[in-house]
């Protein structure tokens, strides 16, 4: 029986990944690793293990005791809390990653997944459409931490045969649970803001398009890539992928189209900056020819999945 570890298990995505694994391999096959625990009712059906994932030691002994077929080593800094601390933010965007593909190549973990983001593309790249091949020319620290993660990952790959996969994601937006220091976070807050009837004091201007993905297909193009057949990946840096783009003002629009009004306040700070560096759009046909990517959501239907997670009587 093969055990799936996700370390930064207490995280926005690692909370939604621990769920779509229980669900799929069964709790017990599930073992959560993060700094601090994991705050959802259901990872008390997993094993929990406090770690350190910048700790090489601490992550040889995880992965000797857990053994696991697939290790997803989500543990990173978001953009904007990057640039409060770059060389905090590099150190823990790399040095998990790099423990990761050091275990893979002894052999210690067979398949390892490691996120990726638009954050990798700069002022420069095309804005809609961003092809996957365009030059990476980021300027915040979570963008180039995130280019020199990517091309680690093609080097393991490459020179000792790794198999490491990633997604570039756009701003996740899921209703269980809050985003940390991301510049798409104003997306997230947008909705609880409007559920709870309180306006949303917004950090960016109200024009600015961003990608944007609902957690539940960002999930499931992470499980689809791990279960893809590996000959068929031609990317080993990391797959552009795209749901939806909306601006605040469109998503206040549809949020109004849906029954729901929201008053924004704006105040475009230096998050706006970051956004305005990064795509509106970006060309997903790499991971559409490769694994068969579909996106499932697009602006209207974001919006209505988000608000019915919403109004579930318990939100975990
Ligand atoms: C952020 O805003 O920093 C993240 C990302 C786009 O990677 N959500």
């Amino acid at each position: 029986m093969s055990n799936y570890l996700i370390v930064g298990a207490a995280g926005q995505l690692g909370i939604e990944l621990m769920l779509a694994l229980q669900k799929k391999h069964g709790p017990e096959r599930v073992v959560l690793g993060d700094i601090r625990p994991v705050d959802h009712p259901d990872a008390a059906l997993s094993t929990f293990v406090q770690c350190d994932a910048t700790d090489k030691k601490a992550m040889a002994d995880l992965v000797d005791q857990v053994q696991p077929a697939e290790m997803y080593m989500l543990v990173a800094m978001l953009s904007a809390k990057g640039e409060a601390s770059p060389l905090q933010a590099w150190g823990l965007n790399m040095d998990p990653l790099l423990h990761a593909l050091e275990l893979a190549k002894d052999g210690r973990v067979p398949k390892v997944f490691w996120p990726s983001s638009i954050a990798v593309f700069g002022p420069d790249a095309p804005k809609d459409a961003t092809p996957q091949n365009n030059g990476l020319r980021p300027t915040t620290v979570y963008g180039v931490s995130k280019v020199s993660g990517e091309l680690w990952c093609q080097y393991y790959h490459q020179k000792y045969g790794v198999d490491v996969r990633s997604l570039r994601y756009p701003g996740l937006i899921g209703f269980r649970s809050k985003p940390g220091g991301g510049t798409t976070d104003y997306a997230v807050e947008a909705f609880h803001s409007a559920v709870e009837g309180r306006p949303l004091h917004c950090y960016l201007e109200s024009t600015e398009t961003l990608p944007m993905m609902t957690m539940e297909d960002a999930v499931r193009a992470t499980l689809e890539l791990m279960a893809a057949d590996g000959d068929a990946l031609s990317v080993r840096t990391s797959y552009n992928l795209q749901g939806c783009s909306f601006s605040p003002a469109e998503l206040v629009s549809e949020l109004r189209a849906q029954g729901v009004s929201l008053d924004v306040m704006y105040a475009p700070d230096t998050r706006q900056d970051i956004a305005a560096s990064w795509p509106n759009s970006l060309d997903d046909s790499a991971a559409r020819s490769d694994w068969g990517w579909r996106s499932a959501h697009d602006t209207p239907g974001l919006v209505g999945a988000i608000l019915a997670g919403l109004s579930q009587p318990a939100i975990g």
